[in-house]
């Protein structure tokens, strides 16, 4: 791992996982994704991990519902942009990639393993449900996987990063997805810096325990040397200790009620500024300096905010 002098807070702000009969506070209009964006930017996440939704709450991939959001967010903030190629597992990838495709960002997410990604647990504590869609929605996740096949990774890194330039925020769930990304590195692909996204305790992937975060970066060190840059998160309960555990081995962080409704013991989280705010907290603890937007496209090797077609 190349340990960065600074870390880079990635905020994913509202995501297709939760659901709006979870959380009064996630964002879910294009309104309130962009200041809720704003927000975490100010608070200092020089990177916000994008997804966008309907009104109410359905996960949305339409090119148009990004035009209201994007533009609006990069008015007001310096920011990088860094949107999700994952959308939600029931779309196709043509839909997933609608709106990276029209925007060309200087980061997108990319998921290196097709996996059961089963989130239908949410339906066992909602009781009272806001939209008629949610709990059909989380239950399918029970009986279809969320598929990135090699065809569709490596589609992914063509159109996106070959033609657009287009960086990637690689989201490795367990440690086979390490060696996929080893395979398209070996094909000239994926050239360094990458940033290495690990992804801890989704049901289907690689467990929330430190162990597996350990072994993750004992593993990336060994097929990647220094060529990568590692950040981490994990779903749900553990976000801040897997991020603290992430940025004390020298790697970055990613918050966000995409990820984690929760700022402590029972509390939900009424912002993404609030995690935001909570970990460049620890961070600063650990003696670290938090990146800016412009610290992070040097680190990652970002073609700038002037190479997006907005
Ligand atoms: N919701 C996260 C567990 C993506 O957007 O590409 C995974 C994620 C995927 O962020
Ligand atoms: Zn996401």
């Amino acid at each position: 791992m190349q340990r960065a002098e600074k870390v880079i807070i990635s905020t994913a702000v509202t995501g297709s996982v939760n659901v709006p009969s979870q959380s009064e506070y996630l964002p879910l209009s294009a309104e309130q994704v962009v200041a809720s964006s704003v927000e975490a930017a100010r608070a200092g996440s020089a990177i916000i991990h994008l997804h966008a939704r309907h009104p109410d709450g359905r996960p949305a991939f339409e090119a148009a519902v990004f035009e209201e959001i994007i533009p609006a967010i990069l008015t007001q903030v310096d920011v990088v942009i860094n949107m999700s190629t994952g959308g939600s597992s029931q779309m196709t990838m043509e839909e997933r990639l609608a709106g990276a495709t029209r925007f060309s960002p200087e980061l997108a997410s990319l998921n290196m393993g097709s996996m059961n990604f089963v989130y239908s647990g949410i339906a066992d504590r909602v009781t009272n449900w806001k939209h008629e869609w949610e709990k059909p929605y989380v239950q399918a996740t029970y009986t279809h996987p969320f598929i990135n096949s090699f065809d569709k990774i490596e589609y992914v890194l063509r159109e996106l990063g070959e033609k657009g330039g287009t960086r990637f925020e690689f989201e490795c769930y367990d440690i086979g997805h390490l060696y996929t990304l080893a395979y398209f590195v070996d094909k000239g692909l994926v050239r360094p810096p990458f940033l290495i996204q690990g992804v801890f305790g989704i049901l289907g992937g690689i467990g929330a325990d430190h162990a597996n975060l350990t072994h993750m970066v004992t593993i990336a060190d060994k097929l990647f040397g220094d060529d990568y840059q590692f950040s981490a998160f994990a779903a749900g309960r553990d976000q801040f200790q897997f991020a603290t555990h992430s940025a004390w081995l020298g790697g970055h962080v990613r918050v966000g009620l995409e990820d984690s409704l929760w700022i402590g013991k029972g509390r939900l989280a009424e912002s993404n500024a609030q995690q935001v705010s909570k970990i460049r907290g620890v961070v600063e603890d650990l003696g670290r300096d938090i990146a800016t937007p412009v610290d992070a496209r040097r680190v990652l090797g970002l073609k700038g905010l002037a190479s997006m077609t907005i």
